[in-house]
């Protein structure tokens, strides 16, 4: 199988866009054969690559950003990757057909290459996904990669701030600044983008997203808060620029190495706990799983004993 996994990169690196979907796909589902493809990817080929994280609420408009942010980069002779995480519809699949018809512009573009993963896995499985699905599309030569992920979660959120810049997209009225806060999402923007600026409310949005940010005290860098209409095209350049700003300012800063290293250490991380729960799930089943069980229900044992039983392995149970 390695030797397989190992000519999808190669053929994926040729511009076989079937073979990249295909090792895509094997990346995504995990296991011996995305280990023997990720390993023939050292993680350094993603260095020539810029990976922008896009999240906020659904309906935000982070689609529409990211499909007006595909064109501009095309204008600019950029080639470009589309990760959609949206894990919010696994099984009606509407928003991402949704997303599909809208980027269908982008569908015959050879050089740009849209991908969901919202069809696969639990979010854990995702948040080991992602990164390793951008390496394979830095590896296919795709010098920008975007990321939209629903800002929902600790997860969701931890996905789109493993990218290099990580754009928030919120609206006019949205929330006060506890509500952000809890999002989780202040603290991650490196650039945020009040979408539907064409909306009421926005001077107000502006303003308190600027106070809140300041809050947080005085930074190397201070995240720009621009104004978007993403169905009109308007305020994606200086998005972009802003998205520029902010690499060179990384590239410069030594900031980059930092972030890239976290980044590592979150998908280690993820990794370690993804092998974790599958040993979890060996060793919560079967008889001796099913005679603990009941030991602690009839209070012949308690649950600490029957899990420190239980994580001792399933040998010490045959004996
Ligand atoms: N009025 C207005 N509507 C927008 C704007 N951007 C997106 N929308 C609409 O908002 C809805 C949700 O957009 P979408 O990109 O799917 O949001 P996502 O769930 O964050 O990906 C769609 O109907 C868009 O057409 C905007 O700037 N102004
Ligand atoms: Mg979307």
């Amino acid at each position: 199988m390695a030797a397989s996994a190992a000519a999808l990169v190669v053929a994926a690196r040729d511009g076989d866009r079937g073979a990249l979907a295909r090792l895509l796909s094997v990346v995504e589902a995990g296991g011996d054969d995305a280990r023997a493809a990720l390993a023939t990817l050292p993680v350094a080929v993603a260095d020539g690559a810029w990976t922008v994280g896009i999240t906020g609420a659904p309906g935000a408009g982070k689609s529409t950003l990211t499909d007006d942010l595909v064109a501009h980069l095309r204008d600019g002779g950029e080639r470009v990757g589309v990760l959609a995480v949206d894990p919010s519809s696994p099984f009606t699949g509407g928003a991402i057909l949704g997303d599909r018809v809208r980027m269908q512009r982008h569908a015959t573009d050879p050089d740009v290459f849209i991908r969901s993963m919202a069809t696969r896995g639990h979010l854990g499985g995702l948040a080991r996904a992602t990164p390793q699905a951008v390496r394979v599309l830095a590896a296919a030569g795709y010098g920008w990669i975007l990321v939209e992920t629903v800002g929902v979660g600790q997860v969701e959120v931890e996905i789109a701030a493993a990218a290099d810049t990580t754009v928030v997209v919120v609206n006019p009225g949205w929330g006060d600044g506890v509500q952000a806060a809890k999002a989780g999402l202040l603290e991650i923007g490196d650039v945020f983008a009040v979408n539907k600026a064409d909306r009421a409310g926005l001077a107000a949005t502006v303003h308190d997203l600027r106070a809140m940010l300041e809050l947080a005290g005085a930074r190397s860098w201070t995240p720009p808060v621009l104004e978007t209409v993403a169905t009109d095209d308007r305020g994606v350049d200086a998005l972009l620029d802003a998205l520029r700003h902010h690499r060179a300012h990384l590239e410069c800063s030594g900031g980059l190495a930092a972030r890239r290293e976290r980044r590592i250490a979150d998908e280690l991380r993820a990794l370690v706990l993804d092998s974790l729960t599958k040993q979890a799930d060996d060793f919560c089943s079967g008889p001796r799983f099913a005679t603990l069980v009941r030991q602690v229900a009839d209070g012949t044992s308690d649950p600490y004993t029957a899990a420190t039983l239980l994580s001792e392995g399933a040998d010490r149970g045959a004996t």
